[in-house]
């Protein structure tokens, strides 16, 4: 490769690697590929064009989360000088790291408030100069489809946590759990193998002590002063207004949402949903369609739209229409350095965000497992009639949404219909 290829490469490393792959990586292919690329935006209709300009940002304002927060009253709702009382203040708060009472961890330093040596909010910052690690995410609920916000989260890994409690054996899991107004009726608890906090599989982030959102201190809505985020997992992993780690020879999970016959275990999982398409559209106008598509930790090779007339028959026993006309959709490019959204201080990304380029602030690769892509494409004209149209991942390993995990209690992931009628 020349050198100024070279250079224009890593200048556009946002574009998707598996972009390049289609056309090889050799030189001229991947000149002709971007000239390609170029033309492909310029030459947008302008209606589509429009719609892609008016997405949603990437990240997600902290205040503009969608807020799902149990409790009575909610944490969060309490008054500044409650919260003080009870400890959710950066100021005030302290953490408990101890062995879980029934199933004993042999700990040689548990941090309690009883022995004055529980750990605080300004012990926690000082590990952050040496252990922080920032990384994006989207938060979303097991239970609700559409991703709660997206954010890039701070903090400190748990594992340095329990290095604190100098730890000798008899830890096969650790439990955490929040503020819940003294009311064990309330407690809200989550846990994780032992191995997942020592350890990240996969090329994926730690499991942090999260203090800062978008680069600002995390705020009480979103669990302040500290929470734990489980980069893969689904949001009841990531408990808010954390008070207590447990460490535990506990051999089996305990979360309070296994109440509900959820999937515990269940990581983020690939799926595309629409943004923006017309209800109502006139004969043969092309038609323009966004939407966005959650990057689990399968990740996210392609992004598929078809538009079936009502009534048309389908295969019998193809549930998840395999064999349907589905057209690729064009996957956006990440957001402009600037253009990320979230309240970002500075509008500035922030540094030092693993998977980002610190000099350019670009992701290394584009789309980013654990991220939102956004999508667009104009499809073709119709004859008048109603019409079903639908939406689907195919993720990095080449499989179809809703598979290869298609069960409901494991994160939403069926096919998403909407109906548009074409008429004069
Ligand atoms: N202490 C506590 N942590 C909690 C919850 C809770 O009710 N209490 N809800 C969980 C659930 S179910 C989700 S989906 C996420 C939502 O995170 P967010 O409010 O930052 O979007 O928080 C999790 N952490
Ligand atoms: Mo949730």
């Amino acid at each position: 490769m020349s050198d100024s290829l070279e250079t224009f490469l890593v200048e556009h490393s946002q574009l998707s690697r598996r972009y390049f792959l289609q056309y090889g990586i050799a030189g001229a292919a991947a000149l002709t590929a971007l000239n390609q690329l170029q033309a492909d935006v310029q030459k947008r209709d302008p209606a589509l064009q429009k719609a892609i300009d008016q997405l949603e940002t990437n990240l997600t304002v902290p205040k503009a989360f969608r807020d799902v927060s149990r409790g009575n009253p909610k944490p969060h709702s309490l008054s500044e000088a409650k919260r003080k009382e009870v400890g959710l203040t950066r100021d005030t708060w302290s953490l408990e790291v101890i062995s879980d009472p029934e199933h004993k961890a042999r700990l040689g330093n548990p941090l309690t408030k009883e022995k004055g040596n529980a750990l605080d909010f300004e012990a926690l910052l000082k590990l952050g100069e040496k252990h922080a690690v920032r990384f994006s995410k989207v938060m979303t609920c097991l239970n609700i489809r559409t991703p709660l916000g997206t954010g890039v989260w701070e903090g400190v890994p748990l594992r340095e946590i329990l290095w604190l409690t100098k730890p000798r054996d008899n830890i096969r899991r650790v439990f955490f759990k929040g503020y819940h107004n003294d009311d064990p009726k309330q407690i809200f608890k989550s846990s994780l193998p032992i191995d997942r906090v020592l350890e990240d599989p996969d090329g994926l982030p730690p499991v942090i002590l999260c203090y800062k959102l978008n680069g600002q201190w995390l705020n009480p809505e979103r669990g302040a002063p500290v929470r734990i985020v489980v980069p893969e997992a689904y949001g009841f992993k990531c408990i808010k207004w954390l008070t207590h780690i447990y460490f535990s020879n506990l051999f089996h999970a305990n979360d309070t949402y296994a109440n509900g016959n959820n999937d515990i275990d269940s990581t983020l999982k690939t799926y595309a949903s629409t943004l923006s398409f017309p209800k109502k559209v006139k004969p043969n106008q092309p038609i323009p369609i966004t939407g966005y598509a959650q990057s689990g930790t399968a990740g996210l090779a392609k992004v598929q739209v078809w538009m079936q007339k009502n009534g048309e028959s389908l295969p019998k026993e193809d549930r998840y229409f395999t064999t349907a006309p589905w057209v690729d959709a064009e996957i956006l490019l990440a957001p402009d350095v600037h253009q990320w959204g979230g309240d970002l201080p500075d509008n500035k990304f922030p540094p030092h965000t693993m998977g980002f380029d610190n000099q350019t602030g670009k992701p290394h690769a584009w789309p980013m497992r654990l991220m939102k892509a956004h999508w667009a494409i104009l499809m073709p004209g119709l004859p008048a009639g109603k019409y079903t149209l639908r939406c689907r991942t195919i993720d990095a390993n080449g499989k179809a949404q809703p598979m290869p995990r298609p069960f409901r209690k494991s994160g939403h992931v069926s096919i998403e219909r909407k109906d548009i009628v074409v008429t004069t």
